[in-house]
């Protein structure tokens, strides 16, 4: 690690994009090394030293290393409070309000949207999964229904100003809707994700997984859906 910057554990297309956004956003210079799944790299005893979880994304800061989205971006927002990634006060209510908010992305959403991109993951016959998947697909809409009317009043997900977690929801709603779900189910939200996509540490980040997947793809290793 070059003296005093961060490594960013990523793969390309997952939530690691959130935190790769994040520092896109804050703007010091960062490393990357990407974790090949297709080479089984994430379980391999050299990664599994960074995250015994063997998931991105993983964050090696200069004290120590981070994992899980919620508690990556928690740091960078408190270490880089000029970045503006959540509008952390000092206050305990307001800041545990904004803490649920993450957690409603990662703890929520997250799992669904697991279930409704590789629902083999879950269970893997085809019958069994497909009912994995449709009832991922009901709760999603159920999730996704408040945040669609809020999105419907205010430009971004915490209200007029954009923070990190509108880049969360924005990978949600890339992975969903990628994996077919219909984005006309709610306009607001796909609205929503045009213009957070459109953002400079969005296109910075979609940039680095680009020449990521390039790699992957050169490697014979492009991702396709783990299976258990
Ligand atoms: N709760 C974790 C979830 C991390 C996660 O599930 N990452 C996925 C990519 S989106 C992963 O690394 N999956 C590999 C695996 O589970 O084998 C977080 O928010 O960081």
């Amino acid at each position: 690690m070059t003296e005093d910057r961060s490594i960013l554990y990523f793969a390309p297309s997952t939530c690691a994009r959130v935190t790769l956004t994040a520092l896109e956003e804050i703007g010091e210079p960062f490393e990357t090394r990407l974790i090949a799944f297709m080479a089984g790299e994430h379980r391999k005893p050299e990664y599994l030293a960074i995250n015994p979880a063997g998931k991105v994304p993983a964050l090696q800061t200069k004290t120590g290393v981070l994992t899980q989205n919620g508690a990556i971006l928690f740091y960078l927002a408190q270490t880089y409070p000029e970045a503006g990634l959540l509008p952390l006060s000092g206050d305990p209510q307001a800041d545990a309000s904004v803490l649920s908010s993450l957690f409603r992305m990662s703890a929520d959403l997250h799992p669904l949207v697991t279930r409704f991109v590789i629902p083999g993951m879950i269970l893997s016959d085809p019958a069994s999964s497909a009912h994995v998947r449709a009832k991922a697909e009901e709760v999603l809409k159920l999730q996704l229904e408040p945040i669609a009317t809020q999105l419907g009043k205010q430009p971004w997900y915490l209200g007029e100003r954009w923070s990190i977690l509108d880049a969360y929801l924005a990978w949600i709603w890339f992975r969903i809707t990628g994996a077919g779900f219909d984005p006309a189910t709610f306009p607001a939200i796909a609205d929503h994700y045009d213009r957070a996509s459109a953002r400079p540490s969005a296109r910075a980040a979609l940039q680095t997984e680009a020449r990521a997947q390039q790699d992957l793809t050169e490697r014979g290793l492009a991702f396709t859906p783990p299976k258990l």
